[in-house]
């Protein structure tokens, strides 16, 4: 593998905004090129300038020609002043709650107003917004002390819909670099956060290596390490065990860990009568040794320990969902709605040390039975930002499930769930590969940018009425630039034009609505 990685976007280039409390931040994104719009008027041809689009950039130092990457040095470490100057417990939530605006929270309100500032748009995010939300749990901004490499983002309602990418290998699959390359691929197409779920050789070195050279948040399930040490056996788990594999991970620098807290003794049972039982590797595992010990989960008895390693190191929990649906059948029953309530009760205690906190959420769920999911998730979390894998609205298409799974993510972004976790069309099937990645990433940029337009956040609707009116003038270049997939779109368009001129093969030159939409202009009334 080519140990520089690049990454570069058709008609862009990478600028960056300015702090204002802090002056010396450097917020990056893309600004995308347009060319003019062309008239001809009485024979006579006029240019109109189009503004160039901003757009919100997740690929961090490798689309900066400036910057060299070299995946032995890892990243720059944008943070690292910043944090040097904080205390221990000195957590983006207890800052806030004093009232303190970190650097991270300007760079968040700087990034999500991408467009907003330039255009005189009026927005409600601004870094005292955005101190308050995290404030009140409202919102997370994941950043590990030891991660310095990330790029501030931020989690929450009130803010533009986000997605995760899950990527890691597997007993039998995969190596180290590919995981990584999967990790820049992901941030290439827009993964604003990455979660390494390898369970197989080398999770250690792997995780590493991920972290030194990814500029978003990284999460991982910790459960995956602890129940490789005991060699598979749920049963062997200790309390000790899982609490010396959470502090190695805090260490190395994971941003956000999915602990299935959620899940009492008493519960567990209540999956029993299920289509599909239990679905959450996590879950089950620590459902297991519930059982097997007849014990309430040391994931739930040490949730204050638990908490008190996450403030250590400011790592956000992900209250994980391990009895959620795996099936649309078994949605919104007993066991899922348990958990959840649970999930309500421990966010209030993580809240109390000053640790962020977000709550996952299904899985398979039909479409008349998700907004019962967001409205249980409100009025029993308290404003914690919701994050939900899917959740997918049919389970009959295998091979398709980025797409069953993006409806009802679109639904659930609509209705207020602030991160989706991707399904790639492996899902069901096999490890995602890279292309995987890509389809799965992008499928999700659809969901959560649907959501965005729907909720009418500010600035939203600029790029696609940008590309619209590319589109609507057969300024094709422009289109592709300005689409999620410049490098597809592009590759349609070109296997079946052979000439850029005023219609495409879908049409042809007199069908084109488009064209005998112009010429209406002209007609007399
Ligand atoms: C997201 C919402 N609900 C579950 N997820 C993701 O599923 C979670 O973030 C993690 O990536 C994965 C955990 O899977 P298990 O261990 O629950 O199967
Ligand atoms: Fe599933």
């Amino acid at each position: 593998m080519n140990k520089d990685i690049r990454i570069t976007y058709p008609g862009s280039e990478k600028v960056y905004m300015q702090g204002s409390i802090y002056p010396d931040l450097k917020v990056g994104m893309r600004r995308v090129r347009l060319t003019p719009t062309v008239e001809i008027k009485d024979g006579k041809k006029t240019m109109t300038e189009n503004a160039p689009v901003y757009v919100y950039d997740t690929s961090g130092p490798y689309s900066d020609p400036d910057i060299e990457t070299d995946l032995e040095k890892g990243l720059p470490r944008l943070r690292q002043s910043w944090i040097d100057a904080r205390k221990e417990g000195d957590t983006q939530m207890a800052l806030a709650k004093r009232g303190i605006i970190t650097q991270e929270m300007e760079y968040v309100a700087i990034r999500e107003n991408m467009n907003c500032a330039e255009l005189g748009i009026k927005s409600h995010v601004t870094p005292e917004f955005v101190r308050s939300e995290v404030a009140a749990g409202r919102a997370v901004i994941p950043a590990n002390i030891n991660h310095p490499e990330t790029e501030p983002m931020i989690i929450g309602t009130n803010f533009l819909v986000k997605i995760n990418t899950n990527i890691g290998n597997s007993a039998t699959t995969s190596d180290m670099d590919e995981e990584v390359e999967k990790a820049v691929w992901s941030c290439k197409w827009g993964g604003d956060t990455l979660m390494d779920l390898s369970t197989g050789k080398n999770i250690h070195e792997t995780r590493e290596r991920i972290l030194r050279n990814c500029p978003v948040p990284v999460g991982t399930v910790p459960m995956y390490q602890a129940f490789e040490k005991v060699k598979g056996k749920a049963e062997d788990l200790t309390w000790e065990i899982f609490r010396d594999t959470l502090i190695e991970q805090c260490e190395q620098g994971v941003d956000y860990f999915t602990i299935h807290c959620g899940i009492r003794l008493k519960n567990v049972p209540l999956s029993q009568g299920r289509l599909t039982g239990m679905v959450s590797r996590g879950g089950s595992i620590i459902s297991k040794w519930c059982m097997v010990h007849n014990e309430e989960s040391f994931l739930y008895a040490h949730f204050d320990d638990i908490c008190d390693i996450c403030a250590k190191y400011d790592v956000a929990i992900s209250l994980g969902d391990g009895l959620r649906p795996g099936s649309t059948y078994d949605a919104n029953d007993a066991a899922q709605f348990a958990e959840l309530d649970t999930m309500g009760e421990l966010v209030e205690r993580a809240w109390a040390k000053n640790v962020q906190a977000f709550i996952e959420g299904p899985g398979h769920v039909p479409m008349n039975k998700i907004k019962a999911n967001m409205e249980r998730q409100i009025e029993k979390c308290h404003g914690a930002p919701f994050y939900t894998l899917g959740p997918l609205v049919t389970d009959i298409a295998p091979g398709y499930d980025h797409i069953t799974s993006s409806i009802g993510a679109s639904m659930i972004g609509w209705y207020g769930t602030a991160m989706l976790c991707y399904v790639t069309p492996k899902e069901h099937l096999a490890l995602p590969e890279k292309d995987d990645v890509r389809t799965g990433v992008v499928t999700y940029k659809i969901a959560a940018h649907a959501a965005d337009l729907a909720k009418g956040f500010p600035g939203a609707d600029i790029r696609d009425n940008a590309l619209s009116k590319a589109r609507y003038e057969f300024r094709w270049k422009d289109q592709f630039n300005l689409s999620l997939d410049p490098e597809r779109s592009l590759e349609y368009y070109r296997t079946s034009n052979k000439t850029e001129g005023e219609f495409c093969t879908m049409c042809g030159p007199n069908f084109c609505a488009a064209r005998i939409s112009h010429s209406l202009k002209d007609c007399d009334r």
